[in-house]
């Protein structure tokens, strides 16, 4: 197949997972101006490189009219997750729009034990290898330049020190090919243990550090109100009342006082308020 062709195919690849990754990100964001807590860290995608198609195409003699019946990830769509209780969260997110934007085809769970999501069940098994990750390919409708297609996605949603093993545990593979020695691939193994051990001690103090994050979420909104508020009252010509606020903050930030913050935000807005309403 020429260059050309291969162009034309992938076209529909690049515009799902652009679609794709602007959708999910703004389900990440979209819970972070409600001031929620997001199951979903970070996204990436990736449109499969020709030579990793190609290396595909080799390795199961796939026939090239085949490939995209047959090669399921040329669109991937990552998730990283800090916990493994998010990563049934995301799955059933998606589940949720199924024969909406997408349609579920396959899920394939490496993770241990039993599918957490409400809309999927089934035991999980993490790979030989000591892979982990959840990966749900889903059908995805594109209209692009070269007409209407339906494709498959590929993603995958893991947590982050899943994704951290996983990663180096490609790049060692890239390097050695299929001929991983003996001895880096027991120590492979062994470190996905300790990342599955890992994840589950996170799991257990998972309550504390989600309201840990929550206070700092709502702290830093609190110091953002406050700061801009002050700039306010400087920009309504009330530099002294704006300095006299700038002293009780810092005195009050050296104290790491939420609620002394919160009081005098609302002082501060309570403030603007007035002297807006009288000008
Ligand atoms: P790349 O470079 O990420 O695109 P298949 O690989 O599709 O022939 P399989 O194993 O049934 O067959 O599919 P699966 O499990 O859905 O794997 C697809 C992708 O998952 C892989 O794509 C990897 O990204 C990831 N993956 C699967 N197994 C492993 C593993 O043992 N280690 C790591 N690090 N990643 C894995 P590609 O095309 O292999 O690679």
């Amino acid at each position: 197949m020429k260059a050309k062709d291969w162009q034309r195919i992938l076209i529909p690849y690049q515009q799902a997972v652009d679609e794709l990754l602007l959708k999910f990100n703004q389900l990440k964001d979209q819970r972070a101006q409600l001031g929620e807590t997001s199951p979903i860290e970070s996204v990436t995608g990736r449109v499969k490189s020709l030579s990793s198609i190609l290396e595909k195409i080799n390795k199961y003699h796939y026939n090239v009219d085949d490939v995209e019946e047959k090669i399921r990830d040329i669109a991937g769509i990552r998730i990283i997750c800090q916990f493994v209780e998010d990563i049934y969260e995301v799955a059933d997110m998606i589940y949720s729009r199924n024969n909406k934007d997408l349609t579920v085809f396959q899920v394939k769970n490496y993770l241990q034990g039993e599918d957490r999501s409400a809309f999927h069940s089934g035991e999980g098994k993490p790979k030989e290898s000591g892979y982990q990750s959840y990966h749900i390919i889903v059908k995805y409708p594109v209209f692009s330049s070269v007409g209407y297609r339906e494709i498959f996605v590929e993603i995958q949603i893991r947590t982050l020190a899943m994704n951290f093993w996983a990663v180096v545990e490609h790049s060692l593979n890239y390097k050695y090919k299929a001929k991983l020695p003996e001895v880096i691939k027991k120590r492979l193994t062994r470190t996905a243990n300790t990342i599955q051990s890992l994840d589950t001690e996170m799991s257990t103090i998972r309550d504390e550090i989600l309201s840990a994050q929550k206070l700092f979420r709502m702290k830093s909104s609190t110091v953002n109100d406050i700061v801009e508020n002050i700039e306010t009252l400087r920009r309504l010509q009330r530099p002294e009342l704006a300095d006299e606020y700038n002293t009780e903050f810092n005195r009050i930030s050296v104290q790491e006082d939420l609620i002394q913050l919160i009081l005098l935000k609302r002082e501060i807005e309570s403030e603007v308020g007035q002297i807006k309403e009288m000008k």
